[in-house]
């Protein structure tokens, strides 16, 4: 693993499509709302911006480039933050769909993940007593059934596409076969260090979430890529924080944000990203830990800067 400044980078997954607008008032819906609070997570310490759009009339995802060009500007305009954009969309979206508004932009970043695998949110279902809008019980439980595709050929067309574009990746591992995956891309030539492994753990459909499958991951990491990665830690929901944390105390980089967790401690609802992206930094502070600023971030994972984006 490479960790050359001894910085920690942290993400700030903004939105996503895991959350739907029942579950917590505060997950942002509209462009003014996913850009104010992106823009939040900045000022607090996140040096990356990992983004998703929905529909601003009732908070279902969507991939449509038109939408992400109402907030994309605002938040470029008020921060210096990396922007990374999602390529893996929503259950609902075709792979064509899920890689629209990457196309589109050029983002520095976007999202990349490794391989298919089922990805499934029906349990929460259980737990929503009332229901804002029509589309999201159905969602969620249509979920049991999805399959997240991402074949080899899938994932090799978007290295071809956003190479051109100088776009790189925050490569998705949600479970060890991702790493080989990852490593068979990198023996067919389609990718160069640094790679950015972002590792998964706690989605219904990949690996799970505890401290033994962390060390797990780094060291199958370590033992396929060596030198030539830099490594980065999200966790679902209440387990986001303590395996971020371990991430960060073996050297790695943290994701935060409130597609991956609703929480901010144990029973209670984040009020926003930022609250998020200030308790990781408060926990790195006191392991004496710093936070890389975009500039550094930029510089760690070879990224082409803010000037070469389409938007
Ligand atoms: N929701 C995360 C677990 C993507 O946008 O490409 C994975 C994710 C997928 O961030
Ligand atoms: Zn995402």
């Amino acid at each position: 693993m490479k960790n050359p400044s001894n910085k920690v980078i942290i993400t700030c997954a903004v939105t996503g499509a895991i959350h739907t607008p029942s579950m917590s008032a505060a997950l942002p819906i509209t462009p003014e709302d996913i850009a104010a609070q992106a823009v939040a997570a900045a000022q607090a310490g996140a040096a990356i911006l990992h983004l998703h759009a929905r529909n601003p009339e009732d908070g279902s995802p969507t991939g449509n480039p038109d939408v992400f060009a109402q907030f994309l500007p605002a938040i470029k305009e008020r921060t210096d933050a990396v922007i990374n954009l999602t390529t893996g969309g929503s259950p609902e979206m075709t792979v064509e769909e899920r890689l629209a508004a990457a196309l589109r932009f050029k983002p520095e970043m976007c999202s990349l993940n490794m391989g298919s695998m089922n990805f499934s949110m029906h349990p929460i279902a259980d737990k929503i007593k009332t229901w804002k809008y029509p589309w999201e019980q159905r969602y969620l439980r249509e979920s049991e059934a999805f399959i997240f595709r991402n074949t080899f050929r899938d994932v090799a067309k978007v290295y071809e596409l956003m190479q051109d574009h100088g776009t790189r990746y925050e490569h998705e591992c949600y479970d060890v076969g991702h790493l080989y995956n990852l490593a068979h891309f990198v023996d067919r030539g389609l990718i160069k260090p640094p790679f950015f492994i972002q590792t998964v753990f706690g989605i219904l459909g990949g690996i799970g979430a505890d401290a033994d499958n962390v060390l797990f991951m780094r060291r199958t990491a370590d033992k396929l890529f060596g030198q030539d990665y830099v490594w980065s830690v999200l966790a679902a929901g209440r387990h986001q924080m303590p395996l971020i944390a371990q991430g960060a105390m073996l050297g790695g980089n943290v994701r935060v944000g409130l597609e991956d967790s609703l929480f901010i401690s144990r029973g209670e609802l984040a009020q926003s990203n930022a609250q998020q992206v200030l308790k990781i930094k408060g926990i790195l502070s006191s392991l004496s830990l710093g936070i890389a600023t975009p500039a550094e971030a930029r510089e760690i994972l070879a990224l082409k800067g803010a000037a070469s984006v389409a938007f």
